[in-house]
């Protein structure tokens, strides 16, 4: 079987333990971090998404297939982070107040570390209120949240009035993203930027530190 689709059916088996191996085998045959993440791990994460909302699987095999999904970005973050000492700005990030869902900002953290960025990642379930007490403490430049929740995705507005209240919109810069966020919705609770993946949360932190 191509390790590829290997890959991708091992998250969907939720088979933790086997993806350290499968990961290394991957890179040793040459692969790229981001070929692996693209081609399997988010496909398959989608996938997962897909069979969860048809209730074809539950709860307990969603938190197996995350947890095979984190063991694989375990392996590949030391390949995926620059060597570099230029400390370029610092982001505070966390996923919001009532959401649990990791496995994106854990990437974000991930590529904006390889950038030379200092990260502070402060967790998820993360209520308005700490996002602003922990940006002061940090002196950090932005803020950053993940939110994968209809729910949920209001909290990034709260953290925003937060700013607001503390004085502090537009010196400490706000970035948001997540599966159900989009620029409209950035625009319209007057985030400073909106990140669709990864990759774009180093471009939109480089952008908003120029700013
Ligand atoms: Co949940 N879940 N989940 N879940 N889960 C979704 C999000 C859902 C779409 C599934 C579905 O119905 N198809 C659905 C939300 C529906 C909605 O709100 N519209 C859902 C639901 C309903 C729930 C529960 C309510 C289920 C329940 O209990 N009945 C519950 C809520 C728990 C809570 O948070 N309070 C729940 C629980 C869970 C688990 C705990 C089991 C598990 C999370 C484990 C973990 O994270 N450690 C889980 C998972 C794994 C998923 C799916 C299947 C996969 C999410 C994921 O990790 N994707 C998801 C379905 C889906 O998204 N297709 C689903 C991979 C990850 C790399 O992508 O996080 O989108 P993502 O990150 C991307 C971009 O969004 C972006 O960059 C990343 C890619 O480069 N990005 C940012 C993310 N954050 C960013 C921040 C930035 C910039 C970019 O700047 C700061």
């Amino acid at each position: 079987m191509e390790i590829l689709t290997e890959i991708a059916l091992t998250v969907r088996r939720g088979a933790y333990s086997e993806m350290p191996a499968l990961i290394q085998r991957a890179l040793d045959l040459g692969l790229k971090p981001n070929e692996i993440l693209n081609k399997a791990l988010f496909v398959a994460m989608e996938e997962v998404g897909v069979l969860f909302r048809e209730e074809d699987i539950f709860v307990p095999e969603v938190l197996l297939s995350a947890r095979a999904m984190q063991a694989a970005i375990d392996v590949l973050a030391p390949h995926m982070v620059g060597e570099t000492n230029i400390k370029r700005g610092k982001v505070l990030l966390g996923t919001v107040k009532g959401d649990v869902h990791n496995l994106g900002k854990n990437l974000v953290n991930i590529m904006l570390r390889g950038a030379g960025y200092d990260v502070i990642d402060i967790g998820e379930n993360i209520a308005a209120q700490v996002f602003v007490e922990r940006a002061v403490q940090e002196d950090a430049q932005i803020i950053g949240m993940s939110a994968l929740l209809t729910t949920t995705m209001g909290q990034m507005a709260e953290v925003i009035k937060a700013l607001e209240k503390a004085g502090l919109k537009g010196k400490v810069k706000s970035l948001v993203g997540g599966a159900c966020v989009t620029q409209g919705f950035a625009d319209k609770i007057g985030a400073d930027g909106f990140a669709e993946n990864a990759g774009q949360a180093v471009s939109k932190v480089r952008e908003l530190l120029d700013r």
